[in-house]
């Protein structure tokens, strides 16, 4: 599969344009370049711009809501008609971009079976547009894509994820409401404490089981808050106490050999907070564990047909 990467260039679902500059700075910082010198098959897609400007954030909630569901859709059906062979990495963003993501993955899917969803965050992105404290739109995008919030959002086309083969990883951060809805409809969440506790490895090898069991496929969203901002200051909403940012990379090379995994969404990246393009490289190298040349399997093949044989 060749890795495509498709920019959703849209900050519609946050209260500034920061994120929305995140996919053009990850291309200028090289990541395209970092991805083939390690001999991985990468090339740039599109960059998804909205057509409108960015609402202000005292804009009314139904207008925001409109304008994130309308971009969500046009990622949707981008997604949904790219060729057969590609594997698509997301670049938001904000998370909300995420509504867009799933449904057009889901939508590729549909015929085999349904998709699992693994989302790496601090948050749990639970929120509808009633149970919202801050009236974020990137704090409910799970939530719509489960079916539950306001219609501009879980209308966007395509079946909704079934709860049974979604689960949320680093958690740390979340209204009472977000608690109540993901364990009301059975969604796992694997918390920091958990991780601490028992190490993301291990945690990581659950969450492929929901994720993976079952479904014709599955997704990650790593929104790169989940990461601790020692390492990561660069995101929109900073949480203390999240996942290293070595231990994450370390964690997502499982994902190379993972034949099923379908796409990989990277988000809220906030590129005027990271003037020496460090947080950059982190993303270069998420993107690299994740989705390189399954090393493991060449040297078998190696072994069987000589080094340059296949
Ligand atoms: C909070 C924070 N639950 C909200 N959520 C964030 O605004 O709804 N999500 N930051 O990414
Ligand atoms: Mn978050
Ligand atoms: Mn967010
Ligand atoms: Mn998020």
């Amino acid at each position: 599969a060749t890795v495509r990467v498709v920019g959703a260039a849209a900050a519609l679902g946050a209260p500034s344009a920061g994120p929305a500059a995140g996919p053009d700075a990850l291309l200028a910082a090289g990541l395209l370049h970092h991805l083939s010198i390690r001999g991985t098959a990468a090339a740039l897609d599109t960059v998804l711009h909205p057509p409108q400007p960015q609402l202000p954030a005292g804009a009314p909630a139904a207008e925001r809501l409109a304008a994130v569901g309308a971009y969500a859709r046009r990622l949707a059906d981008h997604l949904a008609a790219l060729p057969d062979d590609s594997l698509p990495l997301v670049l938001g963003g904000d998370h909300a971009v995420a509504v867009g993501t799933w449904r057009g993955m889901a939508r590729r899917l549909e015929a085999r079976g349904p998709l699992g969803l693994i989302w790496i965050d601090a948050h749990l992105d639970s929120h509808t547009d009633t149970s919202t404290h801050s009236g974020n739109i990137h704090g409910m995008p799970l939530a719509a894509l489960l079916g539950e919030g306001a219609e501009a959002l879980t209308g966007v086309p395509g079946p909704r994820l079934d709860p049974a083969h979604v689960c949320v990883v680093g958690a740390r951060a979340w209204e009472a409401e977000e608690v109540e809805r993901l364990t009301r409809l059975g969604v796992r969440i694997f918390g920091m404490a958990e991780v601490r506790r028992r190490g993301l490895d291990a945690v990581f090898c659950d969450a492929l089981t929901v994720a993976r069991s079952g479904t014709a496929g599955f997704g990650v969203s790593v929104d790169l808050d989940a990461v601790d901002p020692g390492d990561i200051p660069a995101v929109l909403c900073p949480a203390p106490g999240g996942l290293s940012a070595q231990g994450l990379a370390d964690t997502l090379h499982v994902l190379r050999s993972c034949g099923d995994l379908v796409a990989l969404e990277i988000v809220e990246y906030l590129p005027e907070r990271d003037p020496q393009g460090a947080v950059a490289a982190w993303v270069n190298t998420f993107a690299e564990a994740a989705l390189g040349p399954n090393t493991y399997l060449l040297r078998a093949r190696e072994r069987e047909f000589g080094a340059h044989n296949y």
